[in-house]
């Protein structure tokens, strides 16, 4: 086996610019919301895409796609990539999408140039990684991995729909998501190329990085029910302003994520009735709590809501606080960290291992195989943002490090 196979460069990013066209927003970036008419196009051209390539291509009942190129081996467990192609809001254009054609551009190396392989290659490109539109991340990765829950199928976008109705309206029967569960003994390991999203890379002058683990995290919605009043007759100590309190709980939870060194982001706001002569009667509001470590993701957690139900107490107003998402940090496998190590080493690559701060499909895969992550650098380390940018080298170095890594893994028994 030559020592390290090298993807096509242009058309790898050919590809991402193409993809990067589909779903552009007025606004500024590409909005690919999940099972929109956007991410249905995309998937669309992906689909074409791996059977361009050669593979076998099918599609489980969560609405995976999965491409697949037989080895030597049929019954032998798969080496899987994969990424998503649904996107944030005004999102850039290398989030998951790079995962997913760097995976295509992979196998197709693979079919074209006949590189024997023992155990079967597959992509995926995975249902609604981002979990924007209803609140929940992971879909079409935690169905494959069995961790799906029917209780997700009620929850509803900001226009009303409900993930049930999408599912039926993309020709996927929401009765039938679980159903997509796969056996462990069919995948051997995972690996996943995914831009950087930050600037560890940036800052250390590396293409490449190898991720060790990535962080877990905690998605809470939180409602806080006041009294809607008068903004000239009302006196301050006569009011049960949700604003003020929301205010309180945003400083609370960067002071939460400061105390145990982890992150939380309050991204979404919402004030109602919404006038600017009205005190408000309900402030709502989501918080993002992530830590590479459980236990203390779990103190985030506890003592935020405390605050929370204490800043309440005091104003006089009920808290509502939901769950909305939780997966627990995941720690990448032996194997498939070596089998990244020496792909760097045969491509003259230094390793670069980083802690990933994104979260990824990777995280809901660990629950049917070992996984590991390519991580590729990111201009200014922005990304959920129209900027959000990768150079042409950079990404194809990191498929031909995705391309090496999954023969070795193919290539072993
Ligand atoms: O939120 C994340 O870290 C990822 O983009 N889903
Ligand atoms: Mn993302
Ligand atoms: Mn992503």
């Amino acid at each position: 086996m030559a020592d390290a196979y090298e993807v096509n460069k242009d058309r790898l990013w050919s590809t991402l610019q193409f993809l990067g066209k589909i779903g552009q927003d007025k606004r500024g970036g590409v909005t690919r919301l999940s099972l929109t008419e956007p991410d249905m196009a995309a998937r669309a051209y992906v689909e074409g895409l791996m059977k361009e390539a050669g593979l076998t291509v099918r599609r489980d009942e969560a609405g995976n796609l999965i491409g697949r190129l037989e080895g030597d081996r049929p019954g032998l467990p798969a080496v899987m990539t994969g990424s998503h192609i649904d996107t944030v809001v005004q999102a850039g254009i290398f989030d998951g999408a790079l995962g997913v054609l760097g995976g295509i551009e992979a196998l197709r190396t693979v079919k074209e140039r006949g590189i024997r392989h023992r155990h079967p290659l597959e992509v995926v490109c995975f249902t609604d990684e981002e979990g924007v539109r209803f609140g929940v991340g992971y879909l079409g990765s935690r169905a494959m991995a069995g961790a799906w829950t029917g209780e997700w199928l009620d929850a509803a976008d900001d226009r009303g729909i409900t993930l049930r109705e999408a599912f039926e309206r993309a020709g996927l029967d929401p009765e039938r998501i679980a159903n997509a569960r796969r056996e462990k003994k069919t995948v051997k390991a995972y690996v996943e190329l995914h831009i950087e999203q930050g600037r560890v890379l940036e800052e250390r002058q590396a293409p490449i990085g190898m991720a060790t683990a990535i962080y877990g995290h905690c998605w809470l919605r939180v409602t806080l029910k006041g009294r809607a009043d008068h903004a000239g007759t009302t006196p301050m100590a006569l009011r049960r302003d949700p604003a003020a309190a929301a205010a309180e709980a945003l400083l609370a939870a960067e002071r939460t994520a400061l105390r145990y060194g982890g992150v939380a982001t309050v991204g979404t706001m919402s004030l109602a009735p919404g006038a600017i002569n009205v005190i408000p009667g309900e402030a709502s509001f989501t918080v993002d709590l992530r830590h590479d470590d459980s236990a203390t993701l779990q103190r985030m957690k506890r003592d935020l809501c405390g605050e929370i139900h204490a800043v309440c107490k005091r104003r006089r107003l009920e808290p509502v606080i939901d769950v909305l998402d939780e997966e627990a940090p995941v720690s990448c496998g032996p194997a498939v960290l070596e089998a990244i190590e020496q792909s760097c080493r045969a491509s003259g690559i230094p390793v670069q291992a980083l802690v990933c701060g994104a979260g990824h499909d990777a995280a809901a895969i660990r629950g049917l195989c070992e996984v590991g992550m390519i991580l590729v650098r990111s201009r200014d380390g922005i990304s959920h943002h129209p900027s959000e940018w990768s150079s042409p080298d950079d990404c194809a170095a990191g498929a031909n490090v995705l391309l090496n890594a999954l023969l070795k893994l193919a290539n072993r028994t």
